[in-house]
């Protein structure tokens, strides 16, 4: 038996394998955090090792002190997860102050958690709040067709959510509430950290203009879900427009959003529909 043995860490190499095969983490890019659970956390304690040094976050968050957090390295890669997960990702846990992290297991050839852990904490501390703490995954990707689309729309939560609404049926149905959408902004630090968890008390998902895509999620299928129904979403508008010249001839009205809400019993963010 071995730490790699554990559910839950199993689904999490998982899903950073499936993220690096469907292109959107190249090199470092993109990373993967999950709030465990403390059944989760008493599975895997056998495995930890002497903690490391509290390192200070920089943001603080009351509701996730003492929570323990899986998480890719900064600078390692995606693609090595599944090939070595000890040495590309790790277990933190968070102090009773819930400002710093100390790595209690992997990373076993030095590191320390993604540069977005700032961000990831703070999404956490939202979502956590948001959906009574159901939501546990936060996770970010650079899949190319939505960061095409930060190129040639306006960038409103109005226009992106409209856009990928029309651009599959699928996409009302899996968020109803519609996408975020931050402008350029130096990645990693606090400022890019706030502004998402603010986009993020509304959106479970929100768009970094010129970068990629934040997603949050109960669990590993509905966060990898919602990251790949975007996707494909932006995928077919991207086709469309380029196939088009830029005209599209129809498109799903807002007569069908709603006859698609009605049906499948999803609430549309009315802000979005004319
Ligand atoms: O981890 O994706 O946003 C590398 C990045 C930073
Ligand atoms: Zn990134």
């Amino acid at each position: 038996m071995s730490i790699l043995d554990v559910e839950v860490i199993r689904s999490y190499i998982r899903m950073c394998d499936d993220g690096w095969q469907q292109g959107w983490h190249e090199r470092n890019g993109g990373n993967l955090t999950y709030r465990m659970r403390p059944e989760e956390v008493e599975q895997c304690r056998p495995f930890f090792a002497t903690p490391g040094q509290w390192v200070n976050m920089g943001v603080r968050a009351d509701n996730l002190t003492g929570e323990y957090f899986i998480s890719t390295g900064s600078g390692n890669f995606f693609r090595n997860v599944i090939l070595a997960p000890q040495d590309n990702i790790c277990i933190v846990e968070i102090n009773d102050r819930g400002d710093s992290w100390r790595i209690v297991w992997g990373l076993e050839q030095g590191g320390r958690p993604t540069s977005e852990f700032p961000s990831h904490f703070l999404n956490h501390s939202v979502r956590k709040t948001a959906t009574d703490g159901k939501n546990r995954v936060i996770y970010h990707a650079h899949p190319a067709n939505i960061i095409a689309m930060t190129y040639i729309l306006p960038l409103t939560s109005r226009d992106f959510t409209r856009a990928l609404w029309q651009s599959a049926t699928e996409c009302p149905i899996v968020f109803p509430g519609g996408v975020g959408v931050v402008p350029w902004m130096v990645p990693g630090g606090a400022d890019i950290a706030l502004a998402t968890s603010e986009l993020m008390r509304e959106f479970d998902a929100a768009v970094w203009a010129h970068h990629g895509l934040f997603c949050s999620g109960p669990d590993f299928d509905i966060t990898f879900g919602l990251m790949h129904t975007i996707e494909k979403g932006a995928q077919i508008f991207i086709l469309a427009m380029a196939a088009g010249q830029g005209k599209l001839r129809q498109t799903i009205t807002d007569d069908n959003l709603r006859a698609i809400a009605r049906d499948f019993g999803v609430t549309l963010n009315e802000n979005f529909l004319d």
